[in-house]
């Protein structure tokens, strides 16, 4: 694997701190992450609207990790992180979401790539296409950023600063 973008998201506790927390275990993994996005401020998308807003970025990742592998460390790192999985797409203290590895398109029963929300959330997008504004879809090639000027007048989302990082 080469490139792998991972989408971060919080919305209970020191959220920011939690962001921080889930780079720096990654690394201490030997993951390499030369870039990561700002931090932006989101409001809750999908079912569960009655929840904090988050704070969402997005990580660019360099590994040799295979997909399933890193799926495996980003479980930990939630569960580290003190992530309790109870209400499905609710409040939680770290999300830690594969987004696009390398041109991979793969359905697996525990890991789709690309994410297969990827293309319906700004506080996703909004970050990818801060760190690499022409990428595009695997799957059809069209540009990701035409996906967010269809979504983005509905999910305004809000740049706050960079992630602060040890
Ligand atoms: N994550 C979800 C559901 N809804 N909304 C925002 N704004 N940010 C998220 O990270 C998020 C969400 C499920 O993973
Ligand atoms: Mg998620
Ligand atoms: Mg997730």
């Amino acid at each position: 694997m080469g490139t792998v973008y991972l989408g971060l998201g919080s919305n209970l506790g020191d959220r920011g701190a939690q962001l921080s927390a889930a780079v720096a275990a990654l690394r201490r993994a030997g993951v390499q992450i030369p870039r990561i996005s700002s931090v932006y401020e989101t409001a809750p998308v999908g079912p569960v609207v009655d929840q904090p807003a988050f704070l969402n970025a997005v990580a660019e990742l360099t590994t040799e990790l295979s997909p399933d592998t890193l799926l495996d460390l980003c479980l930990t790192i939630e569960g580290q992180l003190g992530r309790v999985r109870t209400l499905d797409k609710g409040p939680r203290t770290i999300d830690l979401d594969l987004l696009l590895a390398d041109d991979l398109v793969q359905t697996s029963e525990r890991l789709e790539l690309p994410h297969p929300g990827l293309t319906e959330r700004a506080f996703v997008l909004g970050p990818l296409l801060e760190l690499s504004p022409k990428l595009a879809d695997p799957r059809d090639g069209r540009p990701l950023a035409d996906h967010l000027a269809r979504i983005a007048p509905t999910q305004p989302v809000r740049r706050l600063g960079d992630l602060e990082t040890p």
